[in-house]
């Protein structure tokens, strides 16, 4: 699979990994028009994923380039001369970005190497899990700014942590390390340093490798489509789901494979 080439973005693929780079270390990696134009585009080829049961990778990693940061923000210089017009245009082209991310068919993991502030926080919840080195910080710094998260945070921070905690990191601006972060549930999994969180992020990819793919693609639909919904909707679109994942050859597949007392080998379709 093509998956372009990008002046702010770095692609690796390692097996079933696609590793994607936020290149802009000199910046801190903020999210300059450029980089959200990339992410655009990439997220639109990466729709692709399982099409006709071609699964060039299993999951995403996104992470930042250099020791300091995974994303410092929105790029505040240029945010600097943006009129409301302007900046309501950005927050939406991100929007984009964050829910073409949920709707990919496979897992994505931010893997925070230093600071996921602002708008970088909020591209991190946008991925499924979040993983973190030990000097990571978090935070929605805007108020500090005179600004408001902008970029999905005032939905997905309060879903990942709940109501009390977001409200009091988006009404204050106060950091926290990756420690506090993880107590709170922002954060799935702390790593010592910078090369074990890439090594957590890609064994967890060799995991989904061994599941079912279009299992896995059902699975996260699923969680997408119940968020907020009562129990009784809830229930009803998983029906569906579990429904549907008896049409797939891999549930043929791996149903035949455990009473044979086999390893399944999912066809991805
Ligand atoms: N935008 C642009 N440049 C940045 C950013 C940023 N967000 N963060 C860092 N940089 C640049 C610095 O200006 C500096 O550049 P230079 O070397 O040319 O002066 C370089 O990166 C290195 O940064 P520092 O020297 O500041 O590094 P420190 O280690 O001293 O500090 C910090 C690191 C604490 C991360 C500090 O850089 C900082 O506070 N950055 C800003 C963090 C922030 O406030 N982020 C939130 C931005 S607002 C946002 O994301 C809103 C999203 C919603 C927008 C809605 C649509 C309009």
């Amino acid at each position: 699979m093509d998956w372009g080439s990008y002046a702010t973005l770095s692609l690796e693929q390692d097996g079933d990994a696609l590793i994607v780079t936020v290149n802009r270390p000199e910046a801190l990696n903020a999210l300059a028009n450029q980089v959200v134009d990339d992410l655009l585009e990439l997220t639109g080829r990466l729709e692709g994923i399982g099409r006709d049961a071609d699964w060039p990778v299993r999951g995403i990693v996104l992470t930042g380039a250099g020791a300091k940061a995974f994303v410092a923000g929105a790029d505040i210089r240029e945010m600097d001369g943006m009129d409301p017009a302007t900046a309501e245009a950005y927050g939406r082209r991100m929007h984009q970005v964050t829910l073409r991310l949920e709707e990919l068919p496979v897992p994505v993991i931010a893997a925070v190497n230093g600071f996921a502030l602002g708008g970088g926080c909020e591209l991190a919840l946008a991925c499924d899990f979040i993983y973190a080195s030990a000097d990571a910080s978090f935070g929605q710094p805007e108020v500090a700014l005179g600004l408001v998260p902008g970029f999905g945070g005032s939905v997905r921070l309060q879903q990942r942590v709940g109501a009390g905690q977001a409200r009091e990191l988006i009404f204050t601006g106060r950091r926290i390390d990756a420690r506090h972060a993880h107590g709170i549930g922002l954060v799935n999994r702390v790593f010592d340093d910078a090369a074990a969180l890439m090594d957590g992020a890609r064994a967890t990819i060799a995991e989904l490798a061994r599941v079912s793919p279009t299992a896995v693609a059902n699975a996260k639909r699923t969680m997408h489509r119940v968020q907020g919904l009562g129990v009784a909707e809830g229930l009803e679109v998983e029906a569906e789901s579990f429904r549907e994942a008896f049409t797939t050859e891999d549930s043929a597949v791996g149903r035949a494979a455990f009473v044979a007392k086999e390893r399944a080998a999912f066809p991805g379709r």
